[in-house]
């Protein structure tokens, strides 16, 4: 598969500059839904947000080693490792490599995103789908049935200027882990733009998150960037207390979360443990060549636009958006006719979700339907019953690895 990103480049084009400073303007009456915000051409992706979900697994050994250790206080320290070890791909990888964040594709009804990653972990499977389009909610579920281990969750964002573009998360994700029955609810982080007025945006990450346990633990996170004490950006200090003892952390943590990171015994002030990106290498998410993929397969969908968006030609990119959203109109218009809802291929919309309420009782979360379009489950009867998400009737299947999400490295691996 050939590079279908490698014209994502730097950020305002010398030229550009006067639709930027207009882009500026008008964003800062924006209305607060992100994927009504018209941005100009070069600052489009060409990745849609449902492909971000695979963010959550950039190293699945990391991923899967909560796992393996019988100590639960130990068991939430490399939960937390994980999640982040994680925050860089999520946050940082687009700036970092395209030279500024871009507006991603903003995905339809039933988009589908489906890949896998093979290492020393096994075999760690992925599957992201839009589940909602008015508000866009993007649910996502990623476990590793070799270690028993699977993250669950769904979100949705919430947007607001001052000063900046400034996002809400809602939404939550849900670490489990088979071998010890454990849940982990994890909260996601607000977050805002720099960088906007010089036109080379990036994301810094806002406020504080948790980890709730199931086994009775705690993480607080809280972030801070450039101006914060630290003087770094993307820096963050983390402790892990049991739950009704804030005050006592039998762990700590610090560092930045592009960079390296480490934990302490605040007893002893040891490190007991330590990440660094530097230091270990990501695995890469394979997925279909596009021409084997379903129709409601992200790639295989938005391909003529992003094609249209690398060339830099405009009339064809917004065409081609337009027979996507018409087809999507013409669907929504029929399901209305025969007064039936969207059929979602692996996610259930579920009234309760006791696991979580527990979780989220102990750190005054809420849930915010209104601001999902309801709560998210994976299905695991819809899972099964599906096909395969990853066409075992293609034989064999040939996967490619991604590389990264910016599509420049591309290589087929298995047969
Ligand atoms: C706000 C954001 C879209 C949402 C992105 C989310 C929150 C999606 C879920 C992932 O797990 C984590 C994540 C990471 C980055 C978030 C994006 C950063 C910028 C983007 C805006 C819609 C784009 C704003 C346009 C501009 C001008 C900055 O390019």
């Amino acid at each position: 598969m050939s590079s279908s990103k490698g014209q994502e480049g730097s950020a305002v084009p010398t030229k550009q500059k006067g639709s930027w400073s207009s882009f500026l303007k008008s964003i800062a009456s924006f209305n607060g839904d992100l994927s009504s915000m018209t941005a100009p051409a070069f600052i489009l992706s060409t990745t849609s947000l449902v492909e971000f979900s695979s963010y959550w697994t950039e190293h699945p050994s990391v991923f899967v080693a909560p796992a393996a250790e019988k100590d639960p206080a130990k068991r939430m320290l490399l939960v937390l490792k994980w999640f982040l070890s994680t925050l860089k791909q999520q946050y940082a990888s687009r700036s970092e490599k395209l030279g500024s964040e871009k507006k991603p594709l903003n995905p339809f009804l039933g988009e589908l995103f489906l890949g896998k990653w093979e290492d020393a972990a096994g075999e760690t499977q992925l599957v992201s789908e839009q589940v909602s389009h008015h508000p866009p909610v993007t649910a996502y579920s990623i476990w590793n049935s070799k270690h028993g281990v699977r993250l669950q969750g769904y979100n949705a964002q919430k947007a607001s200027f001052k000063t900046t573009i400034n996002v809400k998360q809602v939404g939550h994700a849900m670490y489990h882990i088979d071998g010890f029955n454990e849940d982990y609810l994890i909260t996601l982080p607000p977050l805002h733009i720099e960088g906007l007025v010089v036109g080379a945006p990036y994301v810094e990450l806002n406020s504080a998150t948790y980890i709730q346990s199931s086994s009775g633990y705690t993480a607080k996170i809280e972030y801070s960037g450039r101006g914060w004490v630290s003087g770094k950006s993307n820096s963050f200090t983390a402790s892990i207390y049991p739950e009704d003892k804030k005050k006592e952390p039998i762990y700590t943590a610090e560092g930045q979360w592009t960079g390296k990171f480490h934990f302490k015994d605040p007893k002893t002030k040891q490190i007991v443990d330590t990440f660094d990106h530097a230091a270990i290498k990501p695995t890469p998410l394979s997925i279909l060549p596009v021409e084997q993929q379903d129709d409601f397969e992200s790639r295989k969908a938005w391909k003529k636009v992003a094609d249209a968006i690398n060339k830099g030609d405009l009339d064809t990119t917004s065409a081609e958006k337009s027979i996507i959203e018409n087809r999507q109109r013409v669907m929504r218009k029929a399901e209305k006719e025969q007064g039936k809802e969207w059929e979602r291929k692996f996610f259930k919309r579920v009234q309760k979700d006791p696991v979580f309420e527990k979780l989220a009782a102990k750190i005054g979360e809420q849930v915010n339907q209104d601001a999902t379009n309801g709560v998210w489950n994976f299905d695991q009867e819809k899972a099964s019953a599906a096909k395969s998400p990853f066409h075992p009737d293609v034989n064999p299947p040939i996967y490619v690895d991604t590389g990264d999400l910016s599509r420049t490295s591309t290589k087929s691996t298995a047969a």
